[in-house]
């Protein structure tokens, strides 16, 4: 029977009874598909962090006795915990041990800083926060501080790396005490696997509304997303996937990410950062198949393989790339360079998974972002009133199916606007369906800046922007960029005699803790920012302004 948990939406009876019934859901969790490899395969590799590696018996092991350092902790069933960590053994059995004993793990970025880990504790009534002692030079035992003092339902902080040497507001553990193997048997293996309802994680929104929200992810839906990605990317036990995107987000986490990979029994080889050398050398020295990109990264690696040749001996089969759109000429780049298929994934953590097929032919790969992954996925494209809109023209994605939930976790007033009342999501994508049924991502309605993946709430911003002095009105909108594809430009009309600067609004941002990713990059003041007939800020206008000022000045 799995845990109730308040603000949880659930399917309705009726579809979770089909879904059951068609074989979608099999009460199966998470965990239970990497055991069967344990069984089958134990001491085959299923990890390769820098110098760790781990067989699937090994790994499993490091998770129940991270279960054991969860339960030491008095962390019980459906608690949540904000889990911050960076690609690494650690991350992995971590995860695993949260999904073994029922922890919820609300799955933080690793570019979050104070304001959005604060944000994610309050929402999901955190009891801990679990986070790497530092990124590069910025004190994140500080941060998790100045989180639990903001955030009260945080007791204590698990911490990957070194403790703080002096007192802390909040008890600090250890990470490596957590995952270190209890003395004396197996304290887990009374434990009662998870139900497939049960909360696997909680995954982030790519925020449109002012602060991510949270998407309940369960056993049963998680694992068929996983195994119908396993099945459209054909990961099976000769895969080895490099997991070099941040593995907390969904795409190198299950689509099929490191979780597929070990579903079908193949290796995982993890870097904490995408860089091009590193990333490439990985490929060619653990016989990479497969991996996943933002278009940026791709690019990036397409143009280092071409100077530097890293790439020889021709391992890698597919390079998915997803999370913002690809554009055509460096789609049709990939496979010549790389020597790998492309494979095109328009997802999104609130479910729905389009991808192109290995074998579909080279226009779809190169033009469209695919279909989706399972048959029981339901697509409509519509008109603002809702109206299916004819094939081939443009409209609003809605979708519903197995592995699409029908609301967010805690709320119930944008629930509302975001699902129909019969459930369909609406993703805020303008799309269109071609004849092939392959989707082309052909637009955005939603107040959203995809900054290379990163997802920026223009909302978000612009209430930052409105706490600093002089500023009358504010408009974040993306600017195009030819790396990125966007980037983002704020608008301000100051008050009058006002002098605005983009410093003053990056200190107001910093010293708020923003993710860094998130500060506006380019600042145009102006008398006056254009509205439409219903008075709101009219975006597209801003957007048809910045892409003109910028063609002027090259
Ligand atoms: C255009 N826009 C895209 C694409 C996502 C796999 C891949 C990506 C995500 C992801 C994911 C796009 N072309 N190929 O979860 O499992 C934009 C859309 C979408 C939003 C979702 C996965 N791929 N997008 O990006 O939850 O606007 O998921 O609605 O972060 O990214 O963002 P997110």
């Amino acid at each position: 029977v799995p845990l109730e948990i308040d603000g949880v939406v659930r399917w309705p009876d009726a579809d979770a009874a089909a879904f059951r019934a068609e074989g979608y859901w099999a009460d199966r969790s998470v965990p239970e598909y990497i055991a069967d490899r344990v069984g089958a395969q134990p001491d085959s590799t299923a990890l390769i962090d820098g110098d760790c590696t781990l067989t699937y018996r090994q790994l499993w092991d490091r998770s129940s006795a991270g279960a054991a350092g969860l339960t030491r902790l008095g962390l019980r069933p459906g608690d949540r915990v904000v889990v911050q960590l960076p690609n690494g053994w650690q991350f992995a059995a971590f995860l695993l041990a949260c999904m073994r004993t029922r922890v919820i793990p609300v799955m933080a970025m690793p570019a979050h800083r104070r304001s959005e880990l604060t944000h994610l504790a309050i929402l999901s009534d955190a009891r801990a926060l679990v986070v790497a002692d530092r990124d590069r030079d910025t004190d994140l035992r500080a941060v998790a501080q100045h989180v639990a003092a903001d955030a009260p339902s945080v007791e204590f902080v698990v911490l990957h790396g070194e403790l703080s040497s002096g007192p802390t507001g909040v008890a600090e553990y250890s990470l490596a005490d957590c995952l270190a193997a209890p003395s004396g048997g197996d304290p887990v293996d009374g434990l009662p696997l998870p139900a497939g309802g049960d909360v696997a994680c909680l995954l982030l929104s790519g925020g449109t509304t002012g602060l991510p929200k949270l998407i309940v992810r369960t056993h049963d839906d998680y694992a068929y997303n996983i195994l119908a990605c396993n099945e459209t990317s054909e990961f099976d036990s000769d895969t080895v996937y490099l997991g070099a995107l941040p593995c907390s987000h969904n795409f190198a986490l299950a689509c099929p990410g490191i979780l597929g990979t070990w579903f079908a029994g193949g290796v995982v080889v993890l870097l904490a950062t995408p860089s091009p050398r590193r990333s490439l050398e990985a490929i060619e020295a653990h016989g990479v198949t497969a991996t996943a990109a933002v278009p940026a990264v791709a690019q990036a690696w397409i143009e280092y393989q071409r100077e530097h040749h890293v790439l020889r001996a021709n391992s890698l089969r597919v390079l998915q790339v997803g999370g913002s759109r690809i554009p055509d000429e460096l789609a049709a780049r990939v496979e010549p360079v790389l020597g790998a298929r492309l494979q095109q994934v328009f997802g999104m953590a609130e479910g729905l998974i389009n991808m192109t097929r290995l074998d579909d032919p080279a226009d779809v790969i190169e033009t469209t972002q695919g279909r989706p992954v399972s048959v029981a996925d339901e697509v409509r494209v519509v008109d603002e009133r809702g109206e299916d809109v004819p094939e081939g023209a443009p409209g609003r994605l809605l979708t519903r199916g197995p592995y699409t939930p029908r609301g967010y976790f805690r709320a119930a007033e944008h629930n509302s606007r975001s699902f129909t009342p019969d459930g369909w999501y609406g993703s805020g994508d303008i799309v269109v369906r071609r004849p092939d049924g392959n989707l082309v991502v052909a637009g955005r309605d939603k107040d959203m800046i995809n900054r290379g993946g990163e997802k920026i709430s223009a909302e978000e911003v612009e209430n930052f922007a409105y706490q600093v002095p002089g500023v009358e009105m504010a408009a974040a909108v993306a600017m195009p960029d030819p790396v990125l594809g966007e980037r983002l430009c704020l608008y301000v009309t100051p008050a009058s005699g006002a002098d605005v600067t983009l410093d003053e609004i990056i200190t107001l941002m910093e010293s708020a803790g923003v993710a860094h990713f998130k500060i506006p990059e380019r600042l145009e003041l102006v008398a006056q920012i254009p509205t439409t007939k219903v008075g709101k800020i009219d975006k597209k206008a801003l957007r048809d302004d910045i892409r003109a000022r910028l063609s002027r000045a090259t």
